[in-house]
């Protein structure tokens, strides 16, 4: 994937700086987004339960310590508002030559802006990230309904060879 990729995908032309209205800005995840309803954003995608704000940054800090997080948002700035983000996980292998796997997590973006393309941004935005960052491949869990989203964008399903399997706690 590389810039050219991106614009051809997303239609109308948006692009990382300019994602389609002036008001909307992508960017890193923030201390202060926990104040902008970034948890309230992820409510809509599952589970958050209590996070009080020192909790919040405990997590944010130590997400920063352990190196590989990228939590990208997108911000409303006429309301001060998160309502989309995408997390790219890196995760550091022995295999591939000492390389690095990308997992693609927590997308999400909120249901009033729905049919804007963010969706179609923040993933692109942390796809590119993680190739620039040297991955050898990076892969996504999702539901049924949302395969031919994330084929658009270039993810393949490997019959037989990725099989999502789950133990809950
Ligand atoms: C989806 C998400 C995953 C998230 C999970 C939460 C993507 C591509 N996948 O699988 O990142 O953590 O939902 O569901 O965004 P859970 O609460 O059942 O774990």
């Amino acid at each position: 994937l590389d810039w050219n990729a991106v614009k051809n995908k997303l239609s109308p032309f948006i692009t990382n700086e300019n994602p389609g209205e002036d008001y909307f800005l992508v960017r890193p995840l923030m201390i202060d987004d926990y104040d902008k309803g970034y948890l309230q954003l992820l409510s809509q995608l599952t589970v958050v339960g209590n996070v009080s704000k020192s909790d919040f940054e405990t997590q944010f800090r130590k997400m920063k310590e352990t190196g590989g997080y990228f939590v990208t948002v997108v911000e409303d700035i006429r309301h001060n508002k998160i309502i989309g983000s995408a997390t790219l996980i890196t995760e550091l292998k022995f295999i591939h030559q000492s390389g690095l796997r990308g997992r693609l997590e927590d997308v999400v973006v909120n249901n009033t802006y729905r049919g804007k393309q963010l969706g179609k941004l923040v993933v692109l935005t942390v796809t590119l990230l993680a190739k620039k960052l040297g991955s050898y491949k990076m892969s996504l869990d999702c539901k049924d309904q949302l395969i031919p989203f994330y084929q658009s964008l270039g993810y393949n399903l490997e019959q037989g060879n990725s099989n999502s399997m789950m133990l809950r706690y």
